[in-house]
């Protein structure tokens, strides 16, 4: 058998050997999810992102046992390491909690870094996303750090956005707003245990009201929870259910899939290009333009240009 009947049949080591091969750029990987896409169509995808340190792990961890103790046969998990000279340890500590979740055969959990840096995180993101939608698995949780124009993309490729934040952060609420609160679909403030939490509530709310949202859209519901020990889960699976539920009713999950085939495809046709036109390039070129616009004799604009006109 080939290895996308394995990975179809349900087994874990094709799965991860498949994961592998797309995160290297293996040729073979696009070719077996090639295969693969047409059963990539039905799941949840949930995106839990926010500042450093929140608790997402802690979170994503209680609410994936919560889904295996609620009827769900499987449930995968995809940490996205932003590569970050900070995150090596953040990691670490990510496989030692989720280490309780090893053991159960409905689990899939998995890293993926990123480093190619002309497929980016989202790209990346959406590979392994349809890999294991295809893989059987109907919930899946995607973790990013932060709230910078990364974690808006890899947002982009979830149907729910959980942001999550944490108490005696008004700076950071302040700090991103703008972006991803835009975005955000269920808010958490965690470690409500702490003081501040009832205080990033509020800030939360009155951020809330700044943003820009169509009326009679959904109105993102502000919870908090205790991760460590499990309060408040509930509840936020019930809003993240609730929010699913929202986007097939009102059609938004529809037109949020259409979006995402088209941000993709974009995608797609960027890093084909702009591999295809590095690869054709006489050696040393590329290299040359970067002086040329480091010394400022040329603009980058004008650089491209040049690089492009010369191409055979
Ligand atoms: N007091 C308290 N601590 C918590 C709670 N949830 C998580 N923590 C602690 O907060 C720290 C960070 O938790 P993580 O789950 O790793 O947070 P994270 O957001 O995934 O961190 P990064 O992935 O590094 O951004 C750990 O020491 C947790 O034990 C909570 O509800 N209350
Ligand atoms: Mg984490």
């Amino acid at each position: 058998m080939g290895l996308a009947e394995d990975v179809l049949a349900g087994d874990r080591l094709a799965l991860a050997r498949l994961l592998t091969r797309l995160e290297d750029e293996d040729s073979r990987g696009e070719a077996v999810l090639a295969e693969l896409y047409p059963h990539a169509r039905h799941a949840h995808r949930i995106g839990v992102t926010g500042p450093p340190g929140t608790g997402k792990s802690t979170l994503v961890n209680q609410a994936v046992r919560w889904c295996r103790q609620n009827g769900m046969e499987r449930v995968a998990v995809i940490a996205v390491d932003p590569s970050s000279p900070f995150s090596g340890g953040a990691i670490l500590g990510d496989r030692i909690r989720m280490r309780d979740l090893a053991g159960d055969p409905g689990i899939f959990i998995r890293s993926m870094a990123s480093r190619g840096a002309l497929g980016g995180l989202a790209r990346g993101t959406a590979a392994f996303v349809d890999a294991l939608i295809a893989a059987g698995y109907e919930r899946l949780f995607i973790e990013t750090v932060g709230a910078g124009q990364a974690e808006v993309d890899v947002a982009r490729m979830a149907d729910t956005t959980v942001v999550v934040e944490g108490p005696g952060m008004g700076d950071e609420i302040q700090a991103i707003k703008a972006g991803i609160l835009e975005i955000a679909d269920v808010l958490v403030v965690n470690k409500a245990d702490l003081p501040g939490a009832q205080a990033a509530v509020q800030a939360l709310h009155a951020s809330l009201g700044l943003a820009k949202r169509p009326a009679g859209s959904w109105s993102p519901p502000i919870l908090t929870t205790i991760a460590e020990s499990g309060e408040g889960i509930e509840a936020l699976m019930e809003a993240v259910n609730r929010h699913r539920d929202h986007l097939h009713d009102s059609g938004e999950g529809e037109a949020r899939d259409r979006a995402r085939a088209a941000t993709r495809l974009e995608m797609e046709l960027h890093h084909c290009l702009a591999e295809r036109f590095r690869r054709e390039l006489a050696d040393g070129r590329f290299e040359d333009e970067v002086q040329a616009v480091f010394e400022r004799r040329k603009t980058p604009a004008q650089a491209a240009a040049d690089l492009i006109g010369e191409r055979p």
